[in-house]
């Protein structure tokens, strides 16, 4: 059976035209810098972020894993949401691999971090403190939705930490989402950060990779980390070359995703014993939660709706995680909710 796949955007495999350029891709030893296709997509992202250099690494993970270590020393303290992918699903890198202390603070359901309570958690200068080094945000936010952060938020943020001389890091797996949905630039949402990390294997389709964007010096220092990491890698132009067709051909068509999300979610509205969160879809993410007294968890419903062809997210028992991406089409989403529909009916009795 050919399932249809909306348990994350990660799912998506590479395009004809993003295979094609790969296997004609000039490629050299990057550990070296020189390998051209590499260097083309490091430039094109740094324009795209608006900051002086970029640095291609293997994951998301990997990005913000080596953005945090190249800001912090060991004992330093960074100040993440609760809810952030950092905190919740990067294995404690941060902390087991570079010895950084994390402060998490709530994140409210809008994904933000109030500024009254990242006021309350700086650390004054003290011997028995961990100096507070940065600020870092995920924009969109997954776990809180797929939610967008305001560019004058992230503004605000960007101000509060330059004028504690704390430096900040955005989690932009997403950022294009995040563009797309306020119909500004990435540019404009990466401004007020030092660095910025974003994926092109997910939304974007590209088979591997993500590309961290700050400054020359920092960059530099973060080529270093990604090296001691084991992230140095070779003829990585072959898969860079996918990383261009994707930012050349991927970025405004996210809209159609969006537009999908809404309408899946639209056709989902009323199925027995399914509440869809309010507000969502904010991007291409649909959560979704059973209803209380539901006589099953989402892990049953979800055995249930493979068995149609469809695959869904049971991120909490009463949790549904519903990704729309480039390879869901209006049939994928007619299906699905004929799906979901059936299920609830039978399990619900
Ligand atoms: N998120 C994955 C899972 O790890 C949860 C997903 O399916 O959404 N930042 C954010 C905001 C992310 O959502 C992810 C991946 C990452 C970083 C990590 O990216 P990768 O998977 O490339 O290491």
């Amino acid at each position: 059976m050919k399932f249809i796949d909306f348990r994350s955007d990660t799912v998506t495999e590479p395009t004809p035209a993003m295979r094609e350029a790969m296997a004609g891709a000039d490629v050299g030893d990057d550990v070296y810098g020189e390998d051209p296709t590499v260097n083309r997509l490091q430039a094109m992202a740094a324009e795209m972020m608006g900051k002086e250099a970029a640095l291609f690494v293997p994951s998301g993970t990997m990005g913000n894993l080596a953005s945090i270590l190249a800001h912090c020393q060991r004992g330093d303290e960074v100040i993440v949401g609760d809810k952030a992918h950092t905190f919740l699903y990067e294995a404690g890198g941060i902390s087991a691999l570079g010895g950084i202390h994390s402060c998490q603070l709530p994140n409210q359901p809008d994904g933000t971090i109030a500024l009254e309570q990242l006021q309350a958690a700086i650390r004054p200068k003290d011997i028995h403190q961990p100096p507070t080094r940065l600020i870092a945000l995920e924009n969109t936010h997954n776990r809180c939705g797929g939610v967008v952060l305001s560019a004058e938020y992230c503004r605000k943020v960007g101000e509060f930490a330059r004028e504690r001389g704390i430096l900040t890091h955005l989690d932009g797996a997403r950022i294009f989402n995040a563009a797309v949905a306020l119909g500004i630039s990435a540019r404009e949402l990466a401004e007020p950060f030092d660095s910025v990390t974003f994926c092109l294997s997910k939304g974007l389709c590209a088979p591997v990779g993500s590309l961290i964007c700050g400054s020359q010096t920092f960059i530099e220092r973060a080529r270093r980390v990604r090296k001691q990491l084991g992230g140095g890698m070779r003829q990585a132009g072959v898969i860079a070359a996918a990383g261009i067709v994707a930012l050349e051909t991927m970025v405004d068509r996210l809209a159609e995703d969006h537009a999908r999300a809404k309408r899946l979610a639209q056709n989902l509205q009323g199925a027995p014993g399914l509440i869809i969160e309010p507000g969502s879809p904010a991007t291409n993410m649909i959560f979704a939660q059973l209803a209380s007294g539901s006589p099953v968890n989402t892990q049953k419903v979800c055995e249930a709706l493979r068995k149609h062809g469809v695959l869904v997210g049971a991120i909490e028992p009463h949790r549904f995680r519903i990704v729309v991406h480039y390879w869901i089409d209006d049939q994928a989403v007619e299906r699905a909710a004929k799906a979901f529909w059936e299920v609830l009916k039978e399990l619900n009795g």
